[in-house]
Formats: C-alpha cells, structure tokens, sequence
C-alpha cells in the first residue's frame, strides 16, 4: 500500500459509500470488508485507477488516505457526536424507520438533520478532491442522500449517480419528514438516480414532482430497461430507474459445490440430530426483518401439530447491529424471550427446536448452512432487495429446497414465480406457507429452485454494477 495524497484530482471513476471496503481495527490496523458491493465494484476500480471514498468505521480517526492495489482509498473522519447524530441518529433512526414503511416510529431530530448535512457536506468535499476532470461518481445509499447536489455545486463537470439500497416509500409516508425538500433536491443533484425495485423508482418521481419545482415524465419505468426522467428546474435531466441489486452468484455456487460445505452441510445435520426438516433464518438483528413473525408461526405450526417438534429444527442466525439505536435493544429482548419460550415448550434436554446464534458467522459456515437447509424463511415487513433470499438459492447447486419470502421485499419481484410468497403481517399464512414449503415434494421443490436459480445465476451482482453504470453512461 502507498500513500496517495499526493494524487488528488486523478480518479476517473469513484464510489462513495459511508463505509470504506477496509475496517479500522482497535489496533489501528486495516482489515478488508468484503461485502457484495465491494466485490462486484472492485475489479472496475482497480482496472480504471478508481477511488473509494468512506468511513473507515470508527470515529475520531483521521487515517491518511492509501492505495490498494490500484484503487485509491480515502478516509472521510466522522466524530463520535456525529457518529451519534448523523448515522446513529438520522440515518438509523429517522430515514431508516421512515423509508421501511414506519415499522417504527421514525425520530425528528433537529441537531440530527444538521450532522446529517454536515458529514454529507464532508464527503462531497473529499470526493470533490479525488475526481478527475470529468470523472464519474457513483453515490451510495440512504445516508448520502445530499451528496449528489453538494458534489454538482463544487463540480459541475462530474458525471453523478446515485442507488438507494433501501426502499423509497410512498409519497403519503415520505412526506412526514420535515427536511423532505433537501433530501429530494440532494437526490437531484445526481443524473441517474437508481432503486432496487420499479415501485421505488416510480415513488420517488412522483415525489420529486410533488415536492420540489421539478417537473416529471410519466413514461413506463421497467426493470434493468425503462426509465422515468425529471427534469429540474436548472433544465438538467434526471433519469430515474429500477436496478435490482443481486449477489456473487457464480462465487457462491461454486463454494456450495465443494467437498468441504457439503461436508459441513451433512455434519451440522448430524449435529441438529438428523431432522426431518431444517428451517432457517439468516438475518442482522433488526426489526424491519420479521424475525418476530417468523418465531411465532413456527410455534403455532408445532403447537397446533402441523409441523412435528421431534422432526423439525430452525436455525436462526441474528448477526447483532445497530445495538446502540433505542429500538434494536428492545427488539433483542423480545426475540430472545420468544425462543427461550419455544424452546421451553417444545424442545428437550440436548434438542432445542430453534437454534439461535448471535454473532457473526463466518461466510463458509453460513454457505453450509444455507447448503443445509430444506425451507429458507425470509419474512421481512419490508426490505429494499434482501439478498439472503439470492444467497439461499446461489448457494444450492443441487437444485432443491425451498424459500419462503416475503412479498414487500425487493426480491419478491425477482424470485416470486419459485418462492412461496407471503404477507408477514398474516401470521395464519406464514405458518402456512412454512407447513406447505416444508412438506414439498422433490419434484415440484426442483421445479420452483430451478426457476429462482435461473433468475439468479443471470442476474449476479456484476450484471447489476455494469447495467447502473451503463446508464450512467460509463462502458464496461
Ligand atoms: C441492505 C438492504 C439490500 C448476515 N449475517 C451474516 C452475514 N450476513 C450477510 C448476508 C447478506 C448481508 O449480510 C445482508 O444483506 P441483506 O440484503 O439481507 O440486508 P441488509 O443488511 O439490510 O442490506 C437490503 C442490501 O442492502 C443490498 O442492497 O438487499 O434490502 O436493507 O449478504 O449474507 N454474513 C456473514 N456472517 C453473518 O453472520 N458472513
């Protein structure tokens, strides 16, 4: 690694996203963050001399800016107050509830919204730094919102996209926020704004329409295809499409064909005490994913004799988040109350009928486990995309298993025709669709994964990354 702060101004391509693809550790070491974002960005950077732009995840920090193998990284320090305030605060606590449906109830800080634009502010400025004349920028996510806007006011002659990998309400729910004209005005700044989903997408045009002197067309938004515009009071066009995110399809797909997952997939079963059925849950800890919903079907499923406890095991992996956020800490007590309570009832000595783990699981063991599972639940209340459902299907080369899903997930549009869609407010139907998905015959479980995989295999996330790109214009 060396240092490049000597090299401002030279990137052509960047990313900026509040964390960086590296961790500052306690002893103020770098560890690499490989995320799905990262992996499918990464090779483009690297071969386009690009630039990371991000929070290297622990506050009060200003490390020095450093390449990595061809890709510039540039810390932006975040104080703890604005640690507290902008992410903790109006990105976790205020836009988070708001733009998933006000699952809970969202939070109207004043002095958040203030760090909120000055930490953006920051993060305009530095990628301000790093662009080359002309360069393109690519914005992420919902705590950057004002971002795009503020880097056009510096530089006028950036290319500038800008994707929310979260949901974008409607306009009846979005309006409740009292800085609702800025965040849209910040959006616009960006000439391709993208979402995970065309209801997203067609959202947020009617709400530029309505909220800000923007005018909008009304011309048919489809997936990876069409897209909507908005034209800004400025004149400028603003294209606004939808772009399902998806995940390393092919990497993961060929780790569940080792010997080693297959191994550990059969070993773990062993380990549950061969069950009849394996159930599973792979989520961070977080209240927008009906993990609540999902317990509690599955208990009325026992408790009413459908599904046999002796024969039947979930495994619930709740990798902990947010734990400093007020609701997360709540949620915590109430999931956990509820399987200990479950067990209680259901389980014997040394055979639990859920298996929690709360920690973060290692990305080997959690291929084994998807490799292990016969029914994947995904039941969230609402989630932009949720890539756990991808990951399941990604992760089964043997052609079987089952995915119950939620149909306010972004993946719903994706994978609806093999999933078992349900409605994770109707407790009756998840339990049902738990009952049916577990019970499936072998053909008709091959037919409904093939579909998805298919879908999946297709769609990985590099497709994803090229096809944003190529709307912003740049070539792969
Ligand atoms: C946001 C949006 C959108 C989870 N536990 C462990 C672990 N994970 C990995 C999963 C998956 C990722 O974390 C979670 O992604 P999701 O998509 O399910 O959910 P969010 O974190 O809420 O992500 C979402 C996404 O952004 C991308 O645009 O799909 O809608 O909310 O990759 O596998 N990974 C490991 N150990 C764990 O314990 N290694």
């Amino acid at each position: 690694m060396t240092h490049a702060e000597d090299a401002p101004g030279s990137s052509d391509l960047l990313v900026v996203a509040n964390r960086l693809p590296f961790d500052l550790d306690e002893d103020g070491e770098w560890r690499r963050a490989p995320g799905g974002l990262v992996t499918a960005l990464e090779p483009t950077l690297r071969s386009r001399g690009g630039a990371w732009v991000g929070w290297p995840g622990k506050p009060d920090v200003a490390p020095s800016a450093f390449d990595d193998e061809g890709m510039a990284i540039r810390p932006v320090p975040i104080s703890a107050d604005e640690v507290a305030a902008y992410y903790e605060g109006f990105a976790n606590a205020t836009l988070w509830p708001l733009y998933h449906d006000v699952v809970a109830r969202p939070r109207f800080e004043r002095s958040w919204w203030e760090a909120y634009r000055t930490v953006n502010e920051r993060f305009a400025a530095a990628a301000a730094d790093a662009a080359a004349e002309g360069a393109t920028v690519w914005v992420q996510d919902y705590q950057l919102q004002l971002v795009p806007q503020m880097l056009r006011d510096r530089r006028p002659d950036l290319r500038i996209g800008f994707f929310l990998h979260i949901p974008f309400p409607p306009a009846e729910l979005f309006a409740q926020l009292p800085w609702r004209r800025p965040v849209v005005e910040g959006l616009l700044g960006a000439d391709v704004v993208g979402f995970q989903t065309v209801g997203g997408a067609e959202n947020f045009r009617r709400v530029a329409a309505r909220l800000t002197d923007a005018t909008a067309d009304d011309a048919p938004i489809t997936v990876n295809g069409g897209s909507g515009h908005v034209t800004a009071p400025d004149g400028r066009t603003i294209t606004v499409g939808a772009h399902p995110i998806s995940v390393d399809a092919g990497h993961l797909d060929e780790t569940a064909r080792g010997d080693e997952v297959a191994e550990r997939a059969r070993s773990l079963r062993h380990e549950l005490g061969d069950p009849r059925t394996v159930l599973l849950g792979v989520d961070r800890l977080d209240y927008t994913k009906g993990i609540d919903v999902r317990l509690q079907a599955f208990a009325e499923t026992l408790e009413d004799g459908r599904l046999d406890p002796a024969e039947t095991v979930l495994i619930q992996v709740a990798t902990p988040s947010r734990e400093r956020v007020e609701h997360y800490a709540e949620m915590r007590d109430d999931i956990e109350l509820t399987v200990g309570r479950v067990n209680g009832e259901y389980g014997s000595i040394g055979h639990p009928v859920i298996h929690y783990v709360h920690r973060s699981t290692p990305r080997d063991e959690l291929v084994a486990f998807y490799r292990a599972a016969d029914v994947m639940l995904v039941t969230p209340y609402r989630d932009g995309m949720n890539l756990v459902a991808k990951e399941y299907v990604a992760s089964r080369p043997d052609g079987d298993g089952a995915l119950v899903l939620s149909e306010f997930t972004g993946a719903a549009d994706d994978l609806g025709e093999g999933a078992f869609l349900v409605n994770p407010h109707d407790i009756d139907a998840v339990g049902d669709a738990i009952v049916t998905a577990a019970s499936l015959d072998h053909e008709e479980s091959r037919r409904r994964m093939g579909l998805m995989r298919e879908q999946v295999l297709a769609n990985d996330v590099e497709r994803w990354a090229a096809g944003f790109l190529e709307a912003l214009g740049v070539g792969s």
